[in-house]
């Protein structure tokens, strides 16, 4: 039996269910998700020599990163090859290609600074989403940025979050996409603050001096990423859950953006996206995978990440989510690391497309709750692999792991190649 037949037999078991598995795959090819370089450099950058900071912490030291923007750019392009569906790509500020000899702080950044990166996106059919970085700089005062108590340092960082939604603008125009703009900081203190209050205030207060810098708000999605604790800044969080959803809800255009890092372990995203979706025209995501804290393992195809694509999937609101990948890990091949995750996550909207939700809603509305139970455990069993094979032989990317062999080569041939 070749792949063919496989599949046709499992379109029919599909079928069985009420489901057009060809339909699923047709769907999933114009779901775009969001590619985050950083995970090619460990966030380092190409803006600064010190250190990760912000709370947030990179664990590893496999060879081969990319170094440069070239590097980068080479390395995105072979995990590109091996990722069915489409990406847009994320960028963070501390991303800028300067030209030789030239160099604009945070404060100072301009879209000539991305256009390298604009050509890159073109090229490959790409939008283009975009992140302020307010970490790994020497501005970060006390680790404060937004809410710092000098007014210094506050005014250096709202100019950067300006710098950066004109960035953003320029983004949307350029490739025809919206620019989704995400705030987060790692503002926050490791003991116990004297006040709560203030740094919140600072806080809201900056993001509205941010946000008053004039653009289209088709254009430009700004988010705010909420955070419970960072590496170091343990026992308070300036941009916590209430007060990033709080300033999303109450400034209109303004999203809000969940990190499934970013709350107490047994706390579930997947339950939080339909819980939003009630009240926002539109939601961001991070999506990462976190052992036992904010850790940005890559992204596996396991139950919560099920669950997540479910809840987008099944509410209908595969327009109203905007779903990027967040996880950086140094311990293995990086390229890799984007591929496995990219990847689950494609296997996860899949799913999700291929679960029969209308007649599972159904089950629950007349409480067949034994039946629902019954259902959603058989349907695991179902030959899902064919659909993904299928899907990725429809994109034109390696179905199953025959693209390692591929990854190998290259490692090989390029990284292995690289200096520290
Ligand atoms: C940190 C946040 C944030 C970063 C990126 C690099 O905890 O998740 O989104 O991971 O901006
Ligand atoms: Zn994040």
């Amino acid at each position: 039996m070749d792949y063919k037949d496989r599949y046709k037999l499992a379109k029919e078991a599909y079928a069985s269910l009420g489901i057009n598995t060809d339909e699923a795959i047709e769907k999933m090819k114009v779901i775009p998700v969001s590619l985050h370089c950083w995970q090619g450099d460990d966030v380092t950058g190409f803006d600064h020599d010190g250190p990760l900071t912000g709370g947030i912490q990179t664990t590893g030291n496999y060879p081969g990163k990319a170094r440069t923007p070239e590097e980068l750019m080479q390395d995105m392009d072979q995990a590109l090859r091996l990722m069915p569906g489409k990406k847009k790509l994320n960028l963070h500020a501390s991303y800028a290609i300067f030209e030789q000899g030239e160099f604009a702080d945070r404060d100072q950044l301009e879209p000539k600074h991305f256009a390298k990166w604009v050509s890159f996106a073109k090229e490959r059919d790409m939008g283009i989403d975009f992140n302020p970085t307010f970490f790994s700089h020497d501005r970060v005062k006390d680790g404060l940025t937004l809410s710092s108590p000098d007014e210094e340092t506050r005014k250096f960082w709202i100019a950067h979050g300006r710098a950066c939604i004109r960035i953003s603008e320029y983004f949307a125009k350029e490739t025809g996409i919206p620019c989704v703009m995400n705030i987060w900081t790692g503002d926050g203190y490791k003991d116990i603050p004297a006040d709560r209050l203030g740094p919140r205030m600072r806080y809201k207060d900056s993001i509205e001096q941010i946000l008053a810098e004039p653009f289209d708000k088709k254009l430009v999605k700004p988010c705010v990423e909420s955070k419970v604790f960072g590496i170091g800044v343990e026992s308070y969080t300036a941009g916590s859950a209430e007060f990033t959803l709080s300033f999303a809800a109450s400034h209109k255009g303004c999203l809000p953006l969940m990190d499934n890092g970013h709350y107490h372990p047994t706390e579930m995203v997947s339950d939080k996206i339909p819980a939003l979706l009630c009240f926002y025209p539109e939601i961001a995501l991070h999506i990462t995978r976190p052992v036992r804290w904010d850790s940005d393992h890559v992204v596996l195809y396991d139950d919560e990440t099920r669950e997540m694509a479910k809840e987008i999937v099944r509410n209908d609101a595969l327009g109203r989510v905007h779903m990027a990948l967040d996880y950086f890990d140094a311990g293995i091949n990086r390229v890799c690391a984007w591929v496995v995750g990219f990847r689950s996550w494609q296997k996860a909207l899949l799913n999700a497309l291929c679960t029969p939700n209308a007649m599972l809603k159904e089950l629950q509305d007349t409480n067949q709750m034994t039946k629902l139970m019954m259902v959603q455990e058989e349907i695991k069993t179902y030959p899902f692999g064919e659909v993904w094979a299928e899907y990725c032989r429809q994109c034109n990317v390696p179905a199953g792991m025959e693209w390692f062999d591929e990854m190998t080569k290259y490692e090989e041939e390029i990284l292995s190649k690289r200096g520290k």
